[in-house]
């Protein structure tokens, strides 16, 4: 090994000392305060550079934000070559590297441990880097930078874009039949894409919750390849309010109220983002004047009916067939509207979503979305290859053809690498012009069941364990069969708690068949977990 390249390694990490803090790669990388970040992200931009020399030299991405996350927050997370989340195996390694008190030492560690069981070692290490609109994010970045220049590493900092622009690009570099590598590659591809779909059709205006963020920007850059096909107006697009602060995304789902900073009229349509673009969720004003949301499930029941139509009409045959891939998060009744209505199967696995992800795979056609509005499509190999040779086919009929076309054009305007929220618009947007449907049409399709979502202060959030898709507890012993009593006296009750991955908090999700009643079982939930969890701080009241 280069002695003089570890030298220069250990030289350059006193820079970034490490502080008294245990680091670990969670749901979505690394997540704190920024000012406890610059040491993890100095050796994530060490590890980024030694998976690209495991990955052959492909490019691996690193992208700097803390998403729906406060300002004062932000995070690492590693984009592997295919522009997936990184590899399982990886994730320790980061969280090894993370926390180790003689960098020099683990890193040679590591790497002879890598390059031991690789088949495809390089020697030279490319890296693609981009921030969210944070700024703590470009000392971070440089931190990423510095650690790339003394392990002799190639890096290309892409400055500010949204989580799935930075996976798109990653994809691209790797695999160029996907897309051109650049931010403008990727509007022209999704733009092209919805210019065909919504051909001749008349699109109704849209207002979009920027979440203060990097989404308005990049919306707004969407914008000018549209050719006013889809009118969009942008609030909240960071130039007064601050990022997440009572808007954007998350705010909306889980306060399930109206951002600040835009008023709502009733027959508007509405989206809202978060800090980094890659969620989105709908909502709009009925004319009684009620708050209605369609989120995430509402998006993914949306699609999934979309392609069970166009699969039946295109009759195209799928071995492997449409699913949907939810969590425990999603609403009974978007399950049973799956189910019976559309008949299309549902698995439920573990939030993030790399376990989304990698379960949507099963299907030839798998749509994947998690409530808070995270989600995209994934399409299998022999899915593209039939759609390709139906399309080339001379027999094909001009009704079919043109289904097919559409199919085709759906699928390009899918960012396949992660959830998308400028992708996921558009795709809502044509499939609701294609229906010629409002949002309340879409919303009549089944009506959510009330839910509450509420976080518990704990001392130490890995005492709570769960199971079956983080559906039950196995730990704290005795809090399952609280939450069972409780669940019993309940009309069409359901409730789990979990650790969160990206806070220092455990989550509670309760529905029921009334307001009231999922209200107080979320309560009553949280305060077993305070007594058994070990809260902290207020009991929840
Ligand atoms: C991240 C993950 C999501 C997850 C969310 C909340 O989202 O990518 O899959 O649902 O965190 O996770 P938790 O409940 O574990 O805190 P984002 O948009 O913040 O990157």
């Amino acid at each position: 090994m280069d002695e003089e390249m570890f030298q220069n390694v250990l030289n350059k990490a006193s820079k970034y000392p490490k502080p008294d803090v245990k680091y670990t790669y969670g749901t979505a990388g690394f997540r704190l305060k920024a000012e406890l970040l610059p040491s993890v992200m100095y050796r994530m931009g060490l590890l980024a550079v030694l998976r690209s020399r495991a990955c052959g030299n492909q490019t691996i991405g690193l992208m700097v934000t803390a998403s729906h996350n406060a300002v004062q927050d932000n995070g690492v997370k590693l984009i592997d070559p295919m522009g997936e989340m990184l590899e399982a195996a990886w994730e320790n390694h980061a969280t090894e590297l993370a926390n180790s008190e003689d960098i020099g030492q683990c890193l040679r560690d590591l790497t002879k441990r890598v390059k031991s069981t690789c088949q495809d070692w390089s020697n030279d290490g490319n890296i693609v880097l981009a921030r969210d609109t944070r700024p703590s994010g470009v000392e971070l970045v440089q931190s990423a930078l510095d650690a790339a220049k003394a392990f002799r590493g190639k890096f290309k900092d892409l400055g500010i874009l949204t989580t799935p622009q930075l996976h798109y690009i990653v994809r691209c570099t790797n695999d160029p039949d996907y897309g051109k590598a650049s931010e403008e590659g990727y509007y022209q591809k999704i733009s092209s894409a919805f210019l065909k779909l919504t051909k001749s059709l008349t699109l109704s205006s849209i207002n979009i919750d920027g979440a203060n963020g990097v989404g308005a920007l990049k919306f707004a850059a969407m914008g000018k390849y549209l050719e006013n096909a889809l009118p969009m107006r942008v609030y909240n697009d960071g130039t007064s309010g601050e990022l997440n602060k009572n808007c954007g995304a998350d705010f909306v789902k889980v306060s399930q109220k109206a951002p600040e900073g835009l008023e709502m009229i009733v027959g508007e349509k509405y989206a809202s983002v978060d800090g980094d673009a890659d969620r989105i969720v709908y909502f709009y004003l009925d004319e009684t004047g009620s708050f209605r949301l369609l989120d995430g499930d509402k998006i993914s029941t949306l699609i999934a009916g979309f392609f069970k139509d166009i699969l039946v009409s295109s009759r195209l045959t799928l071995e492997r067939g449409l699913g949907v891939v939810q969590t425990a998060y999603a609403n009974g009744s978007s399950t049973a509207y799956l189910d019976s209505h559309l008949a299309v199967p549902v698995a439920c696995v573990k939030t993030g979503v790399k376990h989304l992800h990698k379960k949507a795979n099963d299907f030839d056609i798998g749509v994947y979305f998690e409530a808070n509005g995270h989600g995209t499509v994934l399409f299998s190999d022999d899915f593209k290859a039939k759609l390709n040779e139906a399309l080339l086919g001379a027999e094909t009929l001009p009704e079919i053809r043109v289904k097919l076309e559409d199919l085709k054009a759906l699928m390009e305007l899918v960012n396949e690498t992660v959830g998308d929220s400028i992708s996921d618009m558009l795709i809502v947007e044509a499939i609701l012009a294609k229906k010629g449907w409002s949002l309340k049409d879409w919303d009549q399709c089944y009506v959510d069941l009330p839910n509450r979502q509420r976080k518990i202060q704990v001392n130490d959030r890995t005492v709570v364990v769960t199971t079956d898709a983080e559906r039950k507890v196995t730990l704290p012993k005795g809090l399952q069969p609280e939450i069972d009593k409780l669940v019993a006296g309940v009309k069409n009750g359901r409730s789990f708690v979990r650790p969160s991955g990206t806070e220092d908090v455990v989550r509670v999700y309760a529905e029921a068949a009334t307001r009231e009643e999922a209200e107080s079982l979320a309560l009553a939930v949280a305060r077993k977990v305070y007594d058994l969890a070990g809260g902290v701080g207020v009991k929840p009241h």
